[in-house]
């Protein structure tokens, strides 16, 4: 098997590869297609990532398992092994409405630990990466963990249908800090969240919208938790927080 570094630097190769072709094909119409209904929606953009992802994702790690939202991956059952959790397109209600703040996300986990996570910014052009070996990158530039901020001094953000639905006392948390925010984008709320702009976010998350921000947000000391406290399972799917330390202790005494 190949070294970490080696991996790490054709996986930022492959991810700014599908960055590129993200932008070439947003000078064309795209092909737009209802998943479960007019809020879910799946291009021809998201499918044609993924394929790209899983096809390099595969020469780089051949013994690894690779979990995708489109399906083109491999049925995953189990954490054992080298696992690739890939999200090609996330914020696809963002890149269809706002051709902006959407991303593409990769993580690498190794028996259930988180060993390397990407976060592309794509109209940013900002790549976040790294993981526990290394640290976390913004592109060349080495990211100090955020500041502890309390609730109270922060903007949080929380996903439209649980702040509207008052679940978890979502308002009350609202209410607390200095204002809710809703980006629409897992990735690009995890890296407000990364970058101190957000003190969390609070959102139900599947395995590949919380896959590489876990990584990334716990290398810089972030806690990264179900609403309920609780650990992630990293095949299922929950109301997730993730957070600085004082926030996330207030938004689960508040949630529970
Ligand atoms: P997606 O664009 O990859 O589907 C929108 O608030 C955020 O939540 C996006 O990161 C989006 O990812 C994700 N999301 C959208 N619909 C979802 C759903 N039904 N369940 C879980 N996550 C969803
Ligand atoms: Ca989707
Ligand atoms: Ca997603
Ligand atoms: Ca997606």
């Amino acid at each position: 098997m190949m070294d970490l570094k080696e991996i790490d630097g054709q996986v930022q190769q492959l991810i700014r590869q599908v960055k590129d072709d993200t932008i070439q094909s947003m000078s064309q119409p795209i092909d737009v297609d209802e998943k479960t209904g007019r809020k879910d929606l799946v291009t021809t953009v998201d499918k044609r990532n993924e394929q790209s992802l899983i096809l390099g994702l595969r020469k780089i790690l051949p013994e690894a398992q690779i979990l995708g939202e489109e399906g083109f991956g491999d049925q995953v059952t189990g954490t054992d092994g080298w696992t690739w959790i890939v999200d090609p397109i996330d914020g696809t209600m963002n890149f269809v409405m706002q051709q902006n703040h959407f991303a593409i996300m990769i993580a690498l986990y190794h028996d259930g630990e988180g060993v390397l996570g990407y976060i592309f910014d794509v109209m940013n052009d900002d790549l976040y990466h790294g993981g526990p070996a290394s640290g976390v990158f913004r592109n060349e530039t080495k990211l100090e963990a955020p500041e502890d901020v309390p609730l109270r001094d922060s903007l949080i953000g929380i996903s439209g249908p649980l702040l509207i639905e008052n679940q978890f006392n979502l308002q009350d948390v609202a209410r607390v800090s200095r204002g809710p925010r809703m980006y629409g984008s897992a990735g690009i709320e995890y890296v407000a969240t990364i970058n101190g702009e957000l003190s969390g976010y609070i959102s139900y998350l599947r395995p590949w919208d919380f896959g590489a921000g876990k990584v990334l947000a716990e290398t810089l000391g972030l806690v990264v938790k179900s609403i309920d406290g609780t650990q992630l399972d990293m095949l299922s799917s929950t109301v997730v927080l993730v957070a600085t330390q004082r926030a996330s202790q207030e938004v689960i005494e508040l949630a529970n």
